[in-house]
């Protein structure tokens, strides 16, 4: 199934010693001959060629297997699993979602195998399904994030890792990187030196102004930012006087906050050279064409599986249409076209 496999990773094992990052060795002619002939759909994250522009946020699609009762995961154009610890971890306290208007609130702390029965028992799996696959990982220290990327260098079919850097309930580590920019810096820049393939940093919202974090994730060498991770936010039932989630706050996602996330997409677009995947309450293409249009190259389907599964296999149906409707030659024609006749009106942002 690699071959099959959009992605640059088939070419790895013709490289000897270590070889130079992966978006340094495709030679721009072989750039336009992979890329000839193929769907329109098709875009590039870096040094990644992604069959189509939508992938599985992490954290909503398991690692999988829970959604092949709904449709094949390989119809994404890049699938990453749930977040992965070097230990495996239990995660809060029950109830760990709670819905909101237009939203939903989840504090489910992490729970995930650890990296070990991941590896063994996940990954294989994933990688079967023979489409982009990315990892996402989460650490307490710069040592795990790093201990855990420069084993997966070694393993075959993983094409990219994601430093989750933005998780909203977790005691340590994670939020605590992505928070401060020379921390996010030097986090990425120790994951470079030891992972070859993409690398992704999904950054939280939860800053007063998140340009200067995913300018830090570039200059650490990662390859795109994926953003954002949820809104910190808390759910309360008055009568009870009681939080409505175990870990008391938790993360909000779902179409509440995609005018927050289309907002941030479109300021860290316009600073960023390395691409911007976006994701927050996509629900319809109409959502997916937005975030393109305010520069995301690609975009994470998250909340939305909870509510309609396949809502994916619409979206790509409706792409199509879109694509041959505005006679775009290519979905990434409409990436950052967003028409503005002078800056936002706002003291805040505006670049
Ligand atoms: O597991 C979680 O509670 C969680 C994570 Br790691 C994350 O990155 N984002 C989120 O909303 N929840």
């Amino acid at each position: 199934m690699e071959e099959a496999s959009p992605s640059v990773s088939r070419f790895r094992p013709i490289l000897r010693g270590k070889p130079p990052r992966l978006n340094a060795i495709i030679p721009a002619a072989m750039d336009v001959s992979i890329e000839k002939g193929t769907s329109p759909l098709q875009v590039r994250v870096g040094p990644l060629l992604l069959k189509n522009p939508l992938v599985s946020a992490s954290g909503t699609f398991g690692y999988g297997e829970e959604m092949e009762g709904f449709l094949d995961p390989g119809v994404y154009g890049a699938i990453i699993g749930k977040s992965i610890s070097l230990e495996p971890r239990k995660g809060n306290p029950l109830p760990r979602i709670a819905e909101t208007p237009s939203g939903m609130l989840n504090s489910i702390g992490l729970q995930n195998p650890g990296f070990d029965r991941f590896v063994s028992e996940y990954l294989p799996r994933m990688r079967r399904y023979g489409t982009v696959l990315v990892v996402n990982l989460v650490g307490d220290t710069i040592d795990e994030y790093v201990d855990m990327a420069a084993r997966l260098d070694s393993i075959p079919g993983v094409d990219a890792i994601e430093l989750n850097i933005s998780c909203p309930n977790c005691p340590t580590g994670g939020m605590e990187f992505g928070i401060e920019p020379r921390a996010t810096e030097a986090l990425v820049r120790k994951v470079r030196d030891r992972f070859r393939g993409a690398i992704f940093a999904k950054l939280t919202p939860n800053v007063t102004d998140i340009v200067p974090i995913a300018l830090a994730a570039e200059a650490g060498g990662a390859d795109a930012v994926s953003l954002v991770n949820t809104y910190l936010g808390m759910s309360i039932d008055w009568r009870r006087r009681r939080p409505r989630l175990g870990g008391i706050t938790g993360g909000l996602s779902g179409p509440a906050i995609k005018p927050l996330a289309l907002r941030a997409v479109w300021l860290v677009a316009r600073a960023c050279r390395i691409p911007v995947v976006g994701m927050g309450g996509i629900l319809s293409s109409d959502d997916v064409l937005e975030f393109l249009v305010a520069g995301a190259t690609a975009v994470q389907i998250g909340t939305a599986h909870f509510v309609k599964p396949r809502a994916v296999l619409d979206m790509l149906r409706d792409l199509e249409r879109v694509v041959a409707d505005e006679r775009l030659g290519s979905i990434s024609e409409i990436v950052g076209t967003l028409r503005t006749e002078r800056k936002p009106i706002t003291v805040q942002g505006d670049g």
